[in-house]
C-alpha cells in the first residue's frame, strides 16, 4: 500500500546570517521521515512572493518565523495528513489554495515552502529514489537530458552582501560549459585562492561577504573585474576560453529617486547613462552574463540595454522576474532578457516553480537555478536543478558549509549519473 502523510511540523532554525528560518519535517506512514528548510534573500524583489516573519521586537529582533511555523502546524498540516506524497502536484495545489492570496501572503511563502520541499524529500525516500530522479517525474519534457548545470561562482561580494564595499551585489566566473563539472569545480577553487592572493599582494582584505565571496573595499566596481582577471591568469587560465566573467549588479539596491548613484557617478545616472556604463564594461571585460543590472520597474531601460548587449551577453532576471509567471511573461513580451533565476522561495511551491522553468524553456531562455544570500545546509536546489536541466546553478563561492552543501550534491549526482 502506498504510504501517506502521517505527520507534518515545523521548528525554528537559524541560517547562515545568523537569522531564524523554518525547518519543516514530514512524517509517512511507512516510517520515513525528511525535513527541509528555507533559504531567505536580503536583496528582495518587491514583487516575490511574501516571506512572513513576526516582526516581534522581542524574538530575533524582529525576524521570527513562529506565525508561519503555527500555519504549518494547525492550518497546512491538518489539511495534508493522509495525502499521498507522491502526488506533488495535488500536494502544492493544496498549499496554493489554502493560502488562497496571489503572493502567498496569508500563509507566508517560507511555510509552504518548507513543506513542499519537505513532502518532495519524503515521496523521494519513500519510492527509493534519488531526489532529482523523483523530481524529473514531474516535468514535462523527460526526454531532456538529466545533466549537471554549468556552476557560476561568485568569488566578489559587494552590494547589500557585503557591508557597502561596492554598489554592485557579485563578481561571479563563468566556467565555459564544455568543461565537466568536476573540472569546472576545481578551476573555480584555484581561482578564488589565486584571488585571495592577488586581494592580499593589493593590500586589500579577505574576509567573505554573505555568499563567501570576498568583501574588499575597492576604489570603483571595475576593478573587481581588474583583480579577478588578474587571479584568472595566475592560475594558469584564460578568460574568454576556459571562464568568462560574470555580473549581478543588483541594481534595485543603488536605484533611488529615478537614478542609479554608484561609486563612479555620485550625482545619480539616468537609464541612457548607466547603459553607456554596463557598455563601456563590456568593451574592456566581455561580461558574458549580467543579471539585474536595472531596476525592478525600469523596463524601457531593460529593453534599451537588450538590444545594446544581446545576444553576446547573457542578460538575466532576478528581481525583475521574481519566478513569477506574469512578470516572466511580461519579459518575454518585451523581449527584455535571455535568461531567468529560478528560486523556489521567489514563488512558494516546489511545483510552481517547475511552471515557469517550463514556460521559460519554451521561450528559449536559459535557465539558472540560484541559492538566496540566507541559506541553511539545505542541498535540496541541487537536485532540484538537474531535474529540471537547467543551464547553470549559481550557489555562491566555492566556500563556506552553505555554499558547499549543494556544489557537493552536485558532485555526488555526477558520480550517480555515470551509472544510471
Ligand atoms: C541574488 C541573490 C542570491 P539574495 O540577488 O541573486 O545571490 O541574493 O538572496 O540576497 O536576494
Ligand atoms: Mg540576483
Amino acid at each position: 500500500m502506498a504510504a501517506k502523510i502521517k505527520k507534518i511540523s515545523a521548528r525554528e532554525i537559524l541560517d547562515c546570517r545568523g537569522l531564524p528560518t523554518i525547518e519543516s519535517m514530514v512524517q509517512l506512514s511507512d516510517g520515513i521521515v525528511a525535513s527541509a528548510s528555507c533559504p531567505s534573500g536580503t536583496s528582495v524583489g518587491t514583487y516575490e512572493a511574501v516571506e512572513l516573519r513576526d516582526h516581534d521586537a522581542k524574538h530575533f529582533l524582529g525576524k521570527g518565523v513562529l506565525k508561519a511555523i503555527e500555519n504549518i502546524n494547525t492550518i497546512i498540516a491538518p489539511k495534508l495528513t493522509g495525502m499521498d506524497p507522491q502526488k506533488q502536484p495535488d500536494i502544492d495545489k493544496l498549499l496554493i489554495e489554502l493560502d488562497g492570496t496571489q503572493n502567498k501572503g496569508h500563509l507566508g511563502a517560507n511555510a509552504t515552502l518548507a513543506v513542499s520541499m519537505a513532502v518532495c524529500r519524503a515521496a523521494a525516500a519513500s519510492a527509493l529514489l534519488p531526489l532529482f530522479l523523483h523530481i524529473r517525474q514531474f516535468i514535462k519534457r523527460e526526454n531532456l537530458p538529466a545533466k549537471i548545470p554549468t556552476p557560476i561562482f561568485n568569488i566578489i561580494n559587494g552590494g547589500l552582501h557585503a557591508g557597502g564595499n561596492l554598489d554592485f551585489q557579485e563578481f561571479i566566473i563563468v566556467p565555459a560549459s564544455s568543461i565537466s563539472y568536476v573540472n569546472a569545480i576545481q578551476m573555480a577553487v584555484a581561482i578564488y585562492f589565486s584571488l585571495a592572493d592577488v586581494l592580499k599582494q593589493n593590500g586589500y582584505a579577505t574576509l567573505v561577504g554573505n555568499e563567501g565571496g570576498f568583501g574588499p573595499n575597492l576604489t570603483k566596481n571595475s576593478e573587481a573585474f581588474e583583480l579577478i582577471t588578474r587571479a584568472v591568469t595566475n592560475a594558469n587560465y584564460r578568460i574568454g576560453y576556459d571562464v568568462f566573467l560574470g555580473l549581478d549588479a543588483a541594481a534595485n539596491s543603488f536605484h533611488k529617486n529615478n537614478a542609479y548613484t554608484i561609486k563612479e557617478s555620485p550625482k545619480g545616472l539616468s537609464g541612457d547613462e548607466i547603459i553607456k556604463v554596463y557598455d563601456e564594461l563590456n568593451k574592456i571585460y566581455n561580461i558574458l552574463y549580467l543579471e539585474d543590472p536595472l531596476s525592478e520597474d525600469d523596463w524601457d531601460t531593460w529593453v534599451k540595454l537588450a538590444k545594446v548587449v544581446s545576444p553576446k551577453t547573457l542578460l538575466i532576471g532576478d528581481d525583475l522576474t521574481v519566478t513569477n509567471p506574469y512578470r516572466l511573461q511580461m519579459a518575454i513580451d518585451k523581449q527584455a532578457i535571455s535568461g531567468i533565476i529560478i528560486k523556489p522561495n521567489q514563488i512558494g511551491t516546489v511545483i510552481e516553480a517547475l511552471a515557469v522553468i517550463e514556460v521559460a524553456r519554451e521561450a528559449n531562455l536559459k535557465i539558472i537555478i540560484s541559492h538566496r544570500s540566507g541559506e541553511t545546509n539545505d542541498d535540496f536546489i541541487a537536485d532540484f536543478a538537474v531535474a529540471a536541466s537547467a543551464d547553470y546553478v549559481k550557489f555562491g563561492a566555492p566556500a563556506r558549509g552553505e555554499r558547499v552543501a549543494k556544489y557537493n550534491r552536485l558532485l555526488a549526482i555526477e558520480n550517480q549519473l555515470k551509472s544510471i
